[in-house]
C-alpha cells in the first residue's frame, strides 16, 4: 500500500492516469520534462504521450512535440518518443540509441548545448514558450511545494516558466530523500545577478523544496516505477591502467603542493573509465575528498561509504540497480553528504572556476595539439552530447580526458592529426590519460604538447603514421606555429569512412 505523499487537498483532486494527463498534451507543444542521466525522470506520462502520438498520428494528423530536459532519460522517455518520431527538436543532451539514430539520420532536430546554458537561454526564449512541465516528485506538500525526487536539473525553470504543469509523483522514489535537495532561488537576469553565496561545495544556499504554483497543475499522475539504472561493466585493464596513471599524477601533485593533501572538489563524467578513476581513489590512501560534480555513480557513493569522500554536491544520479537500492536503504546516511541542486548551479562556470574543480571526462578523440572531440563520430555523427563537460573543462582548476587510445577495437586512434570537431580547444585541457600514459599539456606551446601526447598517450600501431605527419607539417605547414597539412589532416578520418565500417547506425 503506498504511503499518501499528496498532502495539498486541490491537487489531490487533479489525480489522473497517466493517459488522461497526456491528453491534455497538444500537437505542436514544447514539453519540459525533468530528468537527469536516468535519474528523477517522468516515467508515465511520456509513454502515454507516445501511445496518444500513434494514435492521433494513425488517424492522419501529425503530431509532434518539442522536449526539453536536464540531461539524458531513459528508454520510457527518449525511447518511447523517439520511437513514434513524436519529438520534432530535442535538447540539451541525449543518449538513447533510438534518439541518436533519427538525429543521425537528419529526421529530429537536436540542439547539444552546454548544460548550465539551459536555464538562462529558456528565461530568454530561445526555445519558445514552454506549454507543458512534466516533473517528478518524490512528494507534494500540504502548502503545494514539491519534494524532489532524484534529480533536479532544470526542474524549477520549468515549473517557473510553464503555463501548465503535470506531475508525477513515483512511490519507488524513497521518502528519506527530503532534505537532500537544495533549490537556488537566487539567480537573476543581468545586469542584476550577485554572487552566488556557495563558498565550499557542501555549503547550501537554497531552499529545501522547488515552489509550485498549484494553479498551474493541470494533473497528478501516480505512478511506482524505478529509475534507470544501468549496471556498470566490470571495470577492464585499460581503464584500471588510465585510472592508476591519474590517481598516480593527482598524488604527484599534491606532493609538489599544487593540490591540498584531499584534492580539490572532484567532477567525474558517467561511464566506466570515471567509475575506474573513484576505485582507483578509494584505494589511494586520499580521504576527506569532496566532490562538486553534476553525476553521482556508484563509484562515489562507495567513497562517501569509505569517509574517502566527505561530501558530494551534484544534480543528478546514474547507479546500478544494485546501487540505488543501496542508496534507497541508506538514504539517511547519504542525505547528509549529498547536496542535490539545479543544474545552473551544479554547472556553474563562476563557481566552478573558484572552487578550482577537477574536471575528468571521457572523450572521442584529441588531436596533437590537445583539442579535444567529445561528441561527434567522424565529425558528422552525433553520440550523446557535450553534456556539462564543457562547463567543467573550461573553467576547472584541471581539466582532464580519458579514453582508451583506440576504438573500434583497436582499428581507430584516439589521437588523431586534427580532431574532425571541436567541443573543448587546445585551451581547456590540461592532462590527457589514454591506457599507454598520462600527457601533463599544462604550460607548454603547440609543438611542445605534440610532442608529449605522441611520446605518452598514442598506441604503438599509430606511434609512426602520427609521428611522420607531425615531422612533415613542422617542415611544410604553411605556419610553424600549429603545423597541419589541412588535406591530409581532413584525409585521416574519411580514410575510415572509406572503409565503410562508419556507417550512421
Ligand atoms: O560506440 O558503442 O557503437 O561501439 O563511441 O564510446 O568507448 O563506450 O566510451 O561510454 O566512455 O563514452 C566521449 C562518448 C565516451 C562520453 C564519450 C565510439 C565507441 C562507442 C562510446 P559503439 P565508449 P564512453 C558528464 C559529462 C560527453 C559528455 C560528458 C560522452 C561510443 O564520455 O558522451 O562528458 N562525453 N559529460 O566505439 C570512432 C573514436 C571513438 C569512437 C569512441 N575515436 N572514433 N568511434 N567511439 N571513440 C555527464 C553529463 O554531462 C550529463
Amino acid at each position: 500500500m503506498p504511503t499518501e505523499r499528496i498532502f495539498h487537498p486541490r491537487l489531490r483532486e487533479r489525480l489522473m492516469s497517466a493517459d488522461e494527463a497526456a491528453a491534455l498534451i497538444q500537437p505542436g507543444e514544447t514539453v519540459a520534462m525533468s530528468g537527469f542521466t536516468g535519474s528523477g525522470y517522468p516515467k508515465a506520462v511520456p509513454q502515454a504521450l507516445a501511445r496518444r502520438i500513434e494514435q492521433v498520428k494513425a488517424a492522419g494528423t501529425p503530431f509532434q512535440v518539442r522536449v526539453l530536459t536536464g540531461a539524458s532519460t531513459a528508454p520510457e522517455l527518449d525511447g518511447a518518443l523517439a520511437k513514434v518520431d513524436g519529438m520534432a527538436l530535442r535538447l540539451p543532451f541525449q543518449s538513447d540509441p533510438e534518439a541518436r539514430t533519427r538525429i543521425n539520420h537528419g529526421r529530429m532536430e537536436y540542439i547539444d548545448m552546454h548544460l548550465s546554458h539551459v536555464a538562462q537561454q529558456t528565461w530568454f526564449g530561445f526555445f519558445g514558450e514552454i506549454d507543458t512541465a512534466v516533473v517528478e516528485v518524490t512528494a507534494i506538500r500540504e502548502d503545494g511545494t514539491l519534494v524532489p525526487s532524484t534529480s533536479v536539473g532544470n526542474n524549477k525553470t520549468w515549473l517557473d516558466l510553464a503555463r501548465k504543469v503535470i506531475l508525477e509523483v513515483n512511490d519507488w522514489q524513497p521518502e528519506g530523500i527530503d532534505g537532500m535537495h537544495d533549490v537556488y532561488y537566487g539567480t537573476a537576469r543581468p545586469p542584476h545577478r550577485k554572487p552566488i553565496p556557495l563558498v565550499n561545495p557542501d555549503d547550501r544556499i537554497g531552499e529545501r523544496y522547488l515552489r509550485c504554483d498549484p494553479d498551474k497543475v493541470v494533473a497528478v499522475v501516480r505512478t511506482n516505477a524505478p529509475d534507470r539504472n544501468s549496471p556498470f561493466a566490470p571495470i577492464d585493464e585499460a581503464s584500471r591502467r588510465i585510472a592508476g596513471y591519474l590517481v598516480e599524477f593527482l598524488q604527484h601533485e599534491i606532493a609538489l603542493g599544487r593540490l591540498p593533501g584531499n584534492l580539490l572538489p572532484l567532477q567525474s563524467g558517467v561511464g566506466n573509465i570515471p567509475n575506474a578513476v573513484l576505485a582507483g581513489l578509494a584505494d589511494s590512501g586520499l580521504r576527506g575528498l569532496n566532490a562538486y560534480t553534476e553525476v553521482i555513480q556508484d563509484g562515489m557513493l562507495d567513497l562517501l561509504r569509505s569517509g574517502v569522500l566527505a561530501s558530494a554536491s551534484c544534480t543528478g544520479f546514474a547507479l546500478s540497480p544494485a546501487a540505488s537500492e543501496e542508496f534507497k536503504r541508506n538514504v539517511e546516511f547519504y542525505r547528509e553528504r549529498i547536496i542535490m541542486r539545479t543544474q545552473e548551479i551544479s554547472n556553474h562556470p563562476e563557481l566552478v572556476r573558484r572552487l578550482g574543480c577537477i574536471a575528468m571526462n571521457g572523450m572521442i578523440e584529441a588531436d596533437l595539439y590537445g583539442n579535444v572531440n567529445s561528441t561527434h563520430v567522424m565529425g558528422s555523427r552525433i553520440q550523446n552530447g557535450i553534456g556539462g563537460s564543457g562547463d567543467f573543462a573550461r573553467n576547472g582548476f584541471l581539466s582532464v580526458f580519458l579514453s582508451p587510445s583506440t576504438a573500434k577495437h583497436g582499428t581507430i586512434s584516439a589521437l588523431v592529426p586534427m580532431v574532425s570537431h571541436v567541443d573543448h580547444t587546445e585551451h581547456d585541457v590540461s592532462v590527457i590519460v589514454t591506457e599507454q600514459g598520462l600527457a601533463d599539456l599544462r604550460g607548454l606551446s603547440p609543438k611542445q604538447r605534440a610532442r608529449t601526447l605522441l611520446a605518452h598517450c598514442v598506441h604503438p600501431d599509430y606511434r609512426d603514421a602520427l609521428q611522420d605527419y607531425f615531422d612533415r607539417a613542422c617542415r611544410d605547414s604553411f605556419g610553424k606555429h600549429t603545423p597541419h597539412l589541412l588535406q591530409e589532416a581532413l584525409s585521416w578520418h574519411q580514410r575510415w569512412l572509406d572503409t565503410g565500417d562508419m556507417r550512421v547506425g
